[in-house]
């Protein structure tokens, strides 16, 4: 069952605690017959190559080079594991869906990534990230067709809200939500953020210690 959206304000101060303390690299998958062991709960970032995942995995944690970011599309080659101060695992995803980098690649991670989302039991959360200048492209809609299959609750987050003026940005909010609104699985609050400015940051830490207190 989702949780009912917008009661963040409680979670604030518990977000910020969550991602103050330790976080580390545990491990990196490139297949899916080498994943760690499930242990305790796992939140996994998953969008097209470019969106903005590792750069987010840094705001979250404060950090600026935990998960390595690039300009150019294809920089995360695996699925890294990150333990959150021992309380959560956060999974930086490689990106699927950019025509700039090469077939073969963006193949080998498309099947790792659904393998993945598909079949991981620990797995409490997916943030699927979207370019909040681009919105939803076909690439997409494959995803989110596996999470609601596989009933993995998950959240869309706009990235790179920075680039956009307020009205656009509440203007892609909108139509993003109406998009995801027959979608089973999809958390019902469609979250603008940047990694750059930070907005958003501190509510994206409320609402993963809220499913951390509720996981407990
Ligand atoms: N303007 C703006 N640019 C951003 C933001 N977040 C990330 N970027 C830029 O987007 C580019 C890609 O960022 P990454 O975090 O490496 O993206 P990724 O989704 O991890 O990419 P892959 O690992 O290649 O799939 C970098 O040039 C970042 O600086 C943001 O909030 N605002
Ligand atoms: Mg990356």
């Amino acid at each position: 069952m989702l949780d009912a959206p917008g009661d963040l304000a409680p979670f604030l101060e518990a977000g910020r605690k969550l991602f103050a303390g330790e976080a580390g690299f545990v491990w990196a998958a490139s297949r899916i017959d080498n994943l760690p062991p499930m242990q305790g709960l796992e939140i996994a970032f998953a969008g097209r190559s470019n969106v903005g995942k590792s750069s987010l995995v840094n705001a979250l944690t404060g950090r600026k080079t935990l998960a390595r970011t690039s300009h150019t599309p294809g920089r995360t080659q695996e699925l890294n594991f990150f333990d959150i101060g021992g309380r959560l695992t956060l999974v930086d995803m490689p990106g699927y869906g950019y025509a700039a980098v090469p077939k073969d690649k963006v193949q080998a991670w498309t099947v790792l990534i659904h393998a993945y989302l598909r079949g991981r039991a620990n797995l409490a959360r997916v943030y699927l990230l979207i370019d909040a200048r681009h919105g939803l492209k076909p690439a997409d809609a494959s995803v989110l067709d596996i999470l609601d299959k596989a009933a993995v609750s998950y959240q869309v987050v706009l990235t790179k809200a920075d680039e956009l003026k307020k009205g656009e940005l509440e203007g892609r909010v909108a139509t993003t939500a109406e998009a995801l609104a027959k979608r089973p699985a999809a958390f019902p609050v469609v979250q603008p953020t940047s990694s750059h400015t930070g907005l958003g940051i501190p509510e994206l830490r409320a609402a993963i210690a809220r499913l951390v207190a509720e996981r407990a």
